[in-house]
Order: C-alpha cells, then sequence, then structure tokens
C-alpha cells in the first residue's frame, strides 16, 4: 500500500504527498498555477538585478517614465487577481458541506485525539461509538508501522462517502491535519469547527497535530484508515469497545 501511493512522509522527499481527496487535487493545481507566476517573476527581477550590476545605466533609465510606471503598478495587480481568484474559489469550495452522509467527531486532548461515531448508538449499553487514539510509543513498534505516525485505534473511514468532521479540543489548541486529504482545521476548546470531504481512494493516512499544543505535541498523530464501503459497516457493526 506505501509503495503504490506516498500518504505518510517519506525521507529527502519533495512536494507534497499523494492526493486522496478532491481538495488536496485541488490545492496542488493551486500551488503550480502560483508557482508558474513565480518563476516569471522571479526571472524578471533577477534579470533586472543582474543586468544592473553590469550596467549602472540600466535601471537610471527605467527611473522616470509614465508608460513604464503604468505597466509596472498594472501588471502586479493583474497577477494578483490572476493568484487570488482561484485561492477564493478553492476557499469557498472547500468551507461547504453538501449532505454529509457521515458525521464523525474528532477530539483533540493533550496529547492524544478521541473520535466519536455521533450516527451510531450502540444496543447494549445505548452509547455511541467512541474511542481514544494513542500515538505507539517507539518500543512498542512492529514491523511496517510508522515511527511516530502509528496509533493503537485508526480512525476508520469509507471511500466515495461525504464525511462531515466536528473537531473539538477539551483542553488547549489542537489542529487536525492530513497532508494527503487536504485537510487542516483548529481544534478550539468550546468551539465546533467542521470539514467536509471525500476520500477517493482506499489506504492508510497519517497526518497530526499541527497547532503547537505543549511538551508532547509531536506525539498525538492522526491515523485514518480509508475502507470500502462494506468494510466499514462491518467495522461499525462488530465494534465492542
Ligand atoms: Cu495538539
Amino acid at each position: 500500500m506505501f509503495l503504490l501511493f506516498s500518504d505518510s512522509p517519506i525521507n529527502f522527499s519533495y512536494g507534497f504527498q499523494d492526493p486522496a481527496s478532491k481538495w488536496m487535487l485541488g490545492i496542488i493545481d493551486l500551488h503550480d498555477n502560483i508557482v508558474f507566476y513565480l518563476i516569471i517573476i522571479l526571472s524578471v527581477v533577477l534579470w533586472f538585478f543582474i543586468s544592473s550590476m553590469y550596467n549602472k545605466d540600466h535601471l537610471s533609465n527605467l527611473a522616470h517614465g509614465n508608460l513604464i510606471e503604468i505597466i509596472w503598478t498594472i501588471t502586479p495587480a493583474l497577477i494578483l487577481w490572476v493568484i487570488g481568484l482561484p485561492s477564493l474559489k478553492l476557499l469557498y469550495m472547500m468551507d461547504e458541506i453538501l449532505d454529509a452522509e457521515l458525521t464523525v467527531k474528532a477530539i483533540g486532548n493533550q496529547w492524544f485525539w478521541s473520535y466519536e461515531y455521533s450516527d451510531y448508538i450502540n444496543n447494549e449499553n445505548n452509547e455511541s461509538i467512541a474511542f481514544d487514539s494513542f500515538m505507539i510509543a517507539e518500543d512498542d513498534l512492529e514491523l511496517g508501522d510508522l515511527r511516530e505516525l502509528a496509533v493503537d485505534n485508526y480512525l476508520v473511514l469509507p471511500i466515495n462517502t461525504s464525511i462531515r468532521l466536528l473537531i473539538s479540543s477539551n483542553d488547549v489548541i489542537h489542529s487536525f491535519a492530513i497532508p494527503s486529504l487536504g485537510l487542516k482545521m483548529d481544534a478550539l476548546p468550546g468551539r465546533l469547527n467542521s470539514l467536509g470531504f471525500v476520500i477517493n481512494r482506499e489506504s492508510t493516512y497519517f497526518g497530526g497535530c499541527s497547532e503547537l499544543c505543549g511538551a508532547l505535541h509531536h506525539a498525538m498523530p492522526i491515523g485514518i484508515k480509508a475502507v470500502s464501503l462494506g468494510s466499514y459497516l462491518s467495522f461499525i457493526n462488530t465494534y465492542d469497545g
């Protein structure tokens, strides 16, 4: 599974982890779009910079002139529009949660995550399915576990399903972040934030707390197992705490 896609950090990797949701595809698209303009700006500025070192009259020729001043005012404004509009569009699209088919709560604690499937109630004790998810300590790692990422209880979610994630905190500010899914949302005590997303493919995704929250901030990773709807339902049906 890890060989096919990069859904966790890799040593000396360059760029993003592989996208597994439309949000992450959109973010990578936006990034490439912005880098395109960045390279143009960098080249032009560098050209002025270097050429002025060899020709001291070069820049003084540009110092006064209506035409050049109009050009260097209008062009950055246009570039800002071209960068800003797709960015805002993506931002507002990600804000929308359309007809969530499943609601899960993720609550940050110092220093672990608690998950709750509020849609279901257990017949035996009338409680909803809830569990804590702790990082596996280095001494307890098994072959194949990712150090400082593997957790004891994974958040199991179905693929191709519209999911609403409610995010909050029990103590200080945490942040729920999964790079492959393009998710990042602050977990604030006393406040309920929400994320809406669809996972595109089965895999195990890793992320972590993204807001410095104390001594063991690094030790509260997030592990998500994305499975088929059938496997998800059997996980829910057979869950016995
Ligand atoms: Cu935290």
